[in-house]
């Protein structure tokens, strides 16, 4: 079957996003014998030109399109994807009558009412190599994907033959999100690796799926299922090594929920790093739980520049109504210890949730100052996705938590906290000056940006926060949504 990979993401901000779903997806379709092709929408002027040209020149027999980010979770300044991905399905429809196949991490958080207003043929929530490739082998056999469980149909309704899993609920992971990730190395190939890192973007790796952890509000277990499932030490590094063979020295995202845990993978991976003497600069995303003075040290040590900790309070009580799995002291001395170690930290906070009083996050504001972390991102208010606990515990109380079915992005914050929380936040960061505040103030404003990656800049931008004349960058308020497509200009030409 000749297939075509399009991936809708257009957002470069904090930094372009190699499509890295689409390229496994795309690996697991090549390995089955398919005929692959992908193309990215990311950079260009006139992405659905360039669509209508490559669909009318490989006439695919399938698409596959990847939808990354329904919205960036910031509030009040939001930022909503979903023309977006509209104009892309519409110019699909309007120049082949190939099926249209939805996937990516954006349907996966919304796929039922996804499917219902983007009117393509079948999505696939979650991890999808499996399925992909099954409905593909279906297709050309002359099955459709009735005959196969959990494909979502145009209504939003699920697939689900007798004698098969249940998949009771859309967003339950899928029964691949069981098993070990692929053995197979994303397909790089299909997509332009090296602009993204001209362009600033990082390489980015994957060296496990999943999370144990039950957070309330989060979505990553949803995604890629609740039990951490690793990739060998040895095989996630020799796909390092090959990419820096391939495209030189430049830094790497390990894109996992939480890479520092389980503690043997992350060691595993830091010791195999070392024992080859890789010259290799990376980041990741961090638990507090476990992370300690040899943890820290192993990983600035293997190449880690810094973390970001996803501590998201440091007050007892609001952790515990986070659904956190430590607590405040903990997270104060993950914080040291990777400052001790010499890693940059991003230090991730949300402020808002059920139970945010004036005083907790008086709390946390006070000690997030004590930690002279090298940046600290702090959510005004808490999105709300359907299918987490922070879902289920508001609409327990009757609070309207996902009008349209979830497309209308919501968030919640305690009223309690409603009217002082925003100038609260804004006379912190004013006073810090390496507080990001996403929706409420500029970290570094999309012009910033751009001249910092013209400049050669790559890597997350906030540790450039590190340096006092930059916090001069981040002192003003958004007059627009920080976004570098999300919301189209009106004069803007797509086509
Ligand atoms: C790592 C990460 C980042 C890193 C990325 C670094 C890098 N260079 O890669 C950073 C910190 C930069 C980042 C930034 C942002 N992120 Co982010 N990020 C993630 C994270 C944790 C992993 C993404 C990833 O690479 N996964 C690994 C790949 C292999 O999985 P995948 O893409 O999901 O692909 C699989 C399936 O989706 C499916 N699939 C994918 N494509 C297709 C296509 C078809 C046809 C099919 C059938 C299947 C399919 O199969 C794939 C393989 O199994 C996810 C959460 C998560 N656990 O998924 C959030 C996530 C994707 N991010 C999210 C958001 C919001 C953002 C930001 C907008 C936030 C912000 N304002 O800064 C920005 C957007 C930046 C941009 N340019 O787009 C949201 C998106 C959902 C939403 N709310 O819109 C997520 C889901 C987190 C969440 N809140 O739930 N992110
Ligand atoms: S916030 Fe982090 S630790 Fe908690 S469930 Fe999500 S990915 Fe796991």
């Amino acid at each position: 079957m000749r297939v075509l990979l399009v991936s809708a993401n257009r957002e470069r901000i904090p930094d372009p996003i190699f499509p890295l779903g689409l390229a496994y997806v795309g690996a697991a379709a090549r390995h089955a014998g398919h005929q692959v092709s992908g193309l990215d929408l990311c950079f260009g002027r006139l992405p659905l030109s360039r669509l209508i040209r490559r669909v009318r020149r490989w006439r695919p027999d399938l698409i596959g399109l990847s939808l990354r980010n329904v919205d960036n979770a910031a509030y009040p300044r939001t930022v909503d994807y979903l023309q977006q991905h509209r104009d892309v399905v519409r110019t699909l429809r309007g120049v082949t009558a190939a099926p249209l196949i939805l996937g990516g991490s954006g349907f996966s958080i919304l796929p039922a009412a996804y499917m219902r207003v983007l009117g393509a043929d079948w999505g696939i929530a979650g991890e999808a190599e499996d399925r992909f490739v099954a409905l593909l082998e279906g297709l050309d056999r002359g099955i459709g994907p009735e005959a196969l469980p959990g494909i979502h149909r145009a209504d939003g309704s699920l697939t689900d033959p007798p004698g098969t899993d249940r998949q009771p609920v859309p967003v339950s992971p899928p029964a691949s999100a069981r098993r070990a990730p692929p053995g197979l190395w994303p397909a790089r190939e299909l997509f332009d690796y090296a602009r993204y890192i001209r362009r600033g973007g990082m390489g980015n790796i994957q060296s496990k799926r999943g999370c144990v952890f039950h957070c309330s509000y989060c979505t990553y277990p949803l995604l890629e299922g609740n039990r951490f499932r690793s990739r060998e030490a040895g095989d996630v590094v020799d796909e390092i090594a090959a990419l820096l063979k391939n495209h030189g020295p430049h830094p790497m995202f390990f894109v996992d929920s939480i890479f520092n845990f389980p503690r043997a993978h992350v060691e595993a991976i830091c010791s195999e790093i070392l024992r080859r003497g890789l010259r290799l600069r990376w980041s990741c995303y961090a638990t507090p739980v476990k992370l300690d003075r040899e943890q820290a040290r192993l990983m600035a040590a293997a190449g880690c520049e810094g973390v970001e900790l996803g501590s998201d309070a440091l007050h007892d009580g609001q952790l515990a109504r986070l659904g956190k799995s430590f607590d405040a002291v903990a997270a104060q001395a993950a914080s040291r210890h990777c400052r001790e170690a010499g890693l940059k930290v991003c230090q991730t906070l949300i402020f808002g949730a059920p139970g945010e009083t004036p005083d907790s996050v008086r709390a946390t504001c006070r000690v997030a100052r004590g930690l002279r972390a090298t940046a600290v991102v702090a959510m005004t208010g808490v999105r709300v996705y359907p299918g987490t606990p922070l879902h289920r515990h508001l609409s327990a109380r009757g609070m309207p938590t996902s009008p349209d079915g979830g497309l209308t992005p919501t968030f919640y914050i305690d009223p309690e906290v409603a009217d002082f929380l925003p100038e609260y936040l804004r006379q912190q960061a004013a006073e810090a000056g390496n507080w990001v505040l996403p929706g409420l103030a500029a970290p570094i404003l999309p012009a910033s940006q751009r001249l910092l990656r013209a400049l050669g800049v790559s890597g997350p931008l906030w540790r450039l926060l590190r340096h006092r004349a930059l916090h001069r960058l981040n002192r003003r308020r958004f007059r627009r949504p920080n976004t570098s497509w999300g919301v189209p200009h009106p004069r803007r030409k797509m086509l």
